[in-house]
């Protein structure tokens, strides 16, 4: 068992999606996360098992050697695609509870931003370890978040901005999320974002990268 799991790792973490994908080239034949995550499955292994020692753990390495610069986007991209294969084998496991997931992440590009590879790649990052995600897209207004964070009780929220015009409306969205849902915690990114604008506007959390915001997520889960 701990074998087929490792394996499921592996694929997760060098983004070997199926059979059929020539990538990476030294895995070109092999099964990838699509069989192996059946076939794990059909081998009577706990889907919860699946989770949290087989795709979480392959998630979490890239995460770590995205952050130290070792792999990059498209790496990344390949890694996001094998797990969301994998997915869709526990999907049903999910539905009927017998899966938890951690908690629930809404993430969003703020209002008047239309830049999404970044948040993206969060969203992907924190759906991979072990999070159910709920991506309100690009161009999002406060009154979304609100309804979004009313509908799923209990949730965190992520803001997403790459513009220096637009990262000033996370002020007031973090603003009337805590007029509207007091105790929402929100964790705002991207690339002008810093650690002193997180302080000024008083969200709960910073992150320069996706790992950061796993982090975060996961130390309240403790
Ligand atoms: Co835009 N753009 N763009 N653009 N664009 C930038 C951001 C810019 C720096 C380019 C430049 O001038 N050098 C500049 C911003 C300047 C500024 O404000 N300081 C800029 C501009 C000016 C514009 C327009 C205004 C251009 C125009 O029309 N005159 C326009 C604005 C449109 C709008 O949003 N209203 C515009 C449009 C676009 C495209 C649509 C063409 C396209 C976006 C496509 C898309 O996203 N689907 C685009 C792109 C691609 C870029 C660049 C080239 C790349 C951005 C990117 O995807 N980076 C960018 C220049 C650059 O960065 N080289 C640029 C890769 C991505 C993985 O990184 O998003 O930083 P990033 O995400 C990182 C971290 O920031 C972090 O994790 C990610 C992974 O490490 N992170 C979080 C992000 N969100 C997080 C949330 C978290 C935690 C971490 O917690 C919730």
């Amino acid at each position: 068992m701990e074998e087929i799991l490792q394996q499921i790792a592996n694929c997760i973490e060098f983004g070997k999606t199926d059979k059929a994908s020539p990538y990476p080239p030294d895995m070109k034949g092999m099964d990838g996360a699509d069989e192996l995550t059946r076939l794990a499955l059909d081998n009577g292994i706990n889907p919860s098992d699946i989770l949290s020692q087989g795709l979480i753990p392959g998630m979490e390495k890239i995460g770590i050697k995205f952050r130290q610069n070792k792999v990059f986007v498209p790496q990344v991209l390949m890694s996001a695609r094998a797990m969301n294969l994998a997915m869709k084998h526990l999907k049903p496991y999910f539905r009927s509870g017998e899966v938890k997931r951690k908690g629930t992440f809404i993430i969003g590009t703020v209002v008047g931003d239309l830049h999404d590879i970044g948040k993206n790649l969060v969203s992907m990052m924190v759906e991979g370890n072990g999070w159910e995600v709920i991506d309100l897209g690009i161009d999002v207004k406060a009154e979304k978040f609100i309804a979004a964070v009313r509908e799923h009780t209990g949730s965190v929220v992520g803001l997403s901005a790459l513009l220096t015009t637009t990262m000033v409306n996370m002020e007031s969205i973090v603003k009337h999320l805590r007029d509207e849902v007091p105790g929402t915690r929100v964790i705002i990114g991207g690339a002008p974002v810093t650690e002193g604008f997180r302080e000024k506007i008083g969200a709960d959390f910073y992150s320069s990268d996706p790992q950061g915001a796993v982090e975060y997520l996961n130390g309240l889960t403790e």
